[in-house]
């Protein structure tokens, strides 16, 4: 059986949803970051990174970066695209999701990853709403005239979903963003969305 180590709010969120989507069963086990649990021995065991999510899979092997667990989820339960053009694609948006957009989001959450000095804390944090909300602009052309943001529903959703539910945490004016915006009334259309944000008491 899988099992999915997240935190309430987290990126871990995407595979979350997918999870629930699947209809399999699996566990959850919470990490929660507030109280620095990703940093203490028992975690650090299961991730060395000190990172959620990690997905624990049928053999007791622990994948992490939603890069990988993404698109493992999506080939295991049908949401991945096929043919070797359209896995690019997907891969290339995930890319940009992980190593800019979440990092963007970083610079807002965890200054102290940029600089030693408490000072320079408040000015990386602006700097880095303004580069996220730059980015989720970019989430908005994509989602013009069309549904998802692959050719059908895929773990890209839920992905670019969780930085809908961080731009409204940072009071973005995501409404201004009229596709993501109808984006996000359509994945909480879907009962696993619904469900997986109720568990994880994130109200958007
Ligand atoms: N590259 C990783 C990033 C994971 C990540 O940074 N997760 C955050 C939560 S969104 C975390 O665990 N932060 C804990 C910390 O910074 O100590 C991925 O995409 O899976």
């Amino acid at each position: 059986m899988l099992t999915l180590f997240y935190n309430f709010g987290s990126c871990s969120l995407a595979p979350h949803i997918v999870l629930e989507e699947s209809g399999e069963r699996y566990d959850r086990v919470r990490v929660n970051i507030a109280r620095n649990e990703q940093r203490q021995a028992d975690y650090l065991r299961i991730n060395p990174l000190g990172r959620v999510p990690v997905l624990k899979l049928d053999d007791g092997e622990a994948l992490s970066e939603n890069t990988a667990i993404l698109p493992y989820l999506g080939e295991r339960f049908g949401l991945w695209p096929t043919g070797a053009l359209a896995r690019a694609r997907a891969l290339s948006l995930i890319g940009f999701f992980a190593s800019t957009v979440h990092v963007a989001h970083a610079h807002v959450s965890r200054p102290e990853r940029y600089s030693d000095d408490e000072g320079a804390f408040a000015g990386i944090r602006e700097k880095g709403k303004a580069s996220f909300h730059g980015y989720i602009k970019q989430i908005d052309a994509r989602l013009a005239g069309r549904d998802w943001l692959g050719e059908s529903y895929s773990v890209l959703d839920p992905y670019a979903f969780v930085f809908y539910t961080w731009g409204v945490r940072h009071q973005l004016p995501m409404t201004e963003l009229a596709n993501f915006t109808a984006f996000k009334n359509r994945m909480l259309e879907r009962p696993a969305v619904r469900q997986a944000l109720a568990d994880e008491e994130i109200r958007i």
